[in-house]
């Protein structure tokens, strides 16, 4: 899809609504849909806005750090106490422990972690120095302890992998990859859940009534358990070793390196853990008969063989091999995952059952995945494509408007409007110099 962009009116636009969602020192993930602040979304937040406001992409960045679990976990949500609509808030977690943080009010899961790759580009992009150095030795020794966390809690067989132990964990909340795996233990009691998503979005865009039972049920599970993290393993109702977060988590490795180089520390056991994770990428994400990387179910010890967007996600490691990447390329660009006109590459493979073109993450594109998908073509050599992908991805944004997600086969906008992290990356794009 070739067309005119005006990149100028873009970025102003794109900074409007970061500014719209701005609560401070925090940002809404979008207007209403998502009134807290989420981890993820900050980290993405954060990278956008660190070409050209550095102190409050530190902030983002602080003020998620402020929430931080005594255990080193960084919670997926840090409530506004102002805001009483969303499903489920601060109440139905049951953080209020020794471990959680004095307050304020969080969950108990994680998200994929990005904040020790959005520390870096906010120090790489910096304009004040100084302050960028201040603030990677401020904020390097939450971060070993968040990696202390991921890879102990969550890596109970010393994998170099870390497990999630929550669809919502994973980001990609509704994925088909999580369907096999979220039908698989017994709902012994009803969670009550009050749900107001789907009646601000079209329900068929939202997860299913059935989806919120497991979710809500597993939190309570995991609430009971006053959320140990050995006894919530142990449950074995969910844990996942997810491709999309071992690739951010790797990428966080990758990253804390690269500061602890700059601030002067040996980075103590994470280049080990680097080789572990390699080791376990190839031996057990790879998956030799299909010739592509699959999600692990820990639960029932097998590969999930979804045909998902996760399997390219590794590219933006680096770690798959010349050969793995040409052929995972290959797969990219068919119609399948990126189908003409061209508006990105689908969660979801066209030709699988699983296919919705308008629910969530069960088929439609998301800026985010682009833009790992963009920066892992070009570490392996096709700049060609990785600018033709960033050029679709802000030609759709700026078409069709700045949504959570986009039907590919229309590009029309999907979920909430004014999407702060579709207009974050969609800055750090065009800081990049796409266009
Ligand atoms: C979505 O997840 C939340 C639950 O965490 C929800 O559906 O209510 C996901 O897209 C997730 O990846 C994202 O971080 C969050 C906020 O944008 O929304």
């Amino acid at each position: 899809m070739d067309g005119f962009l005006d990149l100028h009116q873009l970025a102003q636009h794109a900074h409007q609504i970061l500014q719209n969602n701005d609560r401070g020192t925090s940002t809404k993930p979008a207007p209403s849909l998502y009134p807290h602040q989420w981890n993820w979304d900050s980290a993405f937040i954060a990278i956008g806005l660190s070409h050209s406001h550095q102190r409050r992409a530190q902030q983002e960045i602080q003020s998620l750090l402020q929430a931080q679990w005594s255990t080193g976990m960084i919670p997926h949500i840090i409530f506004n106490p102002e805001s009483k609509e969303y499903h489920p808030g601060p109440e139905y977690w049951g953080t209020e422990l020794p471990a959680s943080p004095v307050g304020m009010k969080t969950s108990g899961i994680t998200q994929p972690p990005v904040i020790a790759l959005a520390v870096l580009e906010i120090y790489k992009n910096a304009s004040d120095k100084p302050g960028a150095l201040a603030f990677l030795q401020e904020t390097y020794p939450l971060l070993l302890r968040e990696e202390h966390f991921l890879s102990t809690a969550r890596d109970p067989h010393h994998e170099g992998l870390s497990f999630i132990c929550h669809s919502w964990e994973s980001g990609m909340d509704n994925s088909a990859i999580w369907d096999g795996p979220l039908h698989a233990f017994n709902t012994d009691f009803n969670p009550d859940f009050k749900r107001n998503d789907n009646r601000s979005i079209p329900a068929n865009q939202r997860p299913s009534d059935d989806d919120y039972t497991r979710y809500s049920y597993l939190v309570q599970c995991y609430a009971l358990k006053k959320w140990d993290q050995s006894e919530i393993f142990a449950l074995q109702h969910f844990a996942i070793q997810s491709l999309l977060f071992n690739t951010l988590h790797l990428k966080s490795r990758q990253s804390l390196i690269k500061i602890a180089e700059i601030i002067g520390d040996d980075a103590g056991d994470i280049a080990y853990n680097i080789d572990q994770a390699m080791d376990s990428f190839e031996s057990k994400f790879w998956n030799i008969d299909k010739d592509r990387y699959l999600d692990y179910d820990m639960v029932s010890q097998s590969s999930i063989d979804i045909d998902n967007i996760s399997q390219f996600l590794p590219l933006f490691t680096g770690v798959p091999s010349q050969e793995q990447a040409d052929k995972l390329i290959s797969i990219l660009q068919s119609a399948s995952f990126w189908p003409e006109p061209g508006f990105g590459i689908c969660t979801q493979a066209q030709n699988s059952i699983q296919y919705d073109r308008e629910c969530y993450w069960r088929g439609p594109v998301w800026i985010n995945l682009n833009w790992m998908i963009i920066h892992g073509l070009e570490l392996y050599g096709r700049a060609d494509l990785a600018q033709r992908l960033a050029h679709q991805t802000l030609l759709l944004v700026s078409d069709h408007g700045f949504y959570e997600y986009f039907n590919p086969e229309t590009g029309a906008g999907l979920g909430s409007d004014s999407f702060s992290w579709t207009a974050a990356l969609v800055l750090d794009l065009i800081a990049s110099g796409y266009k």
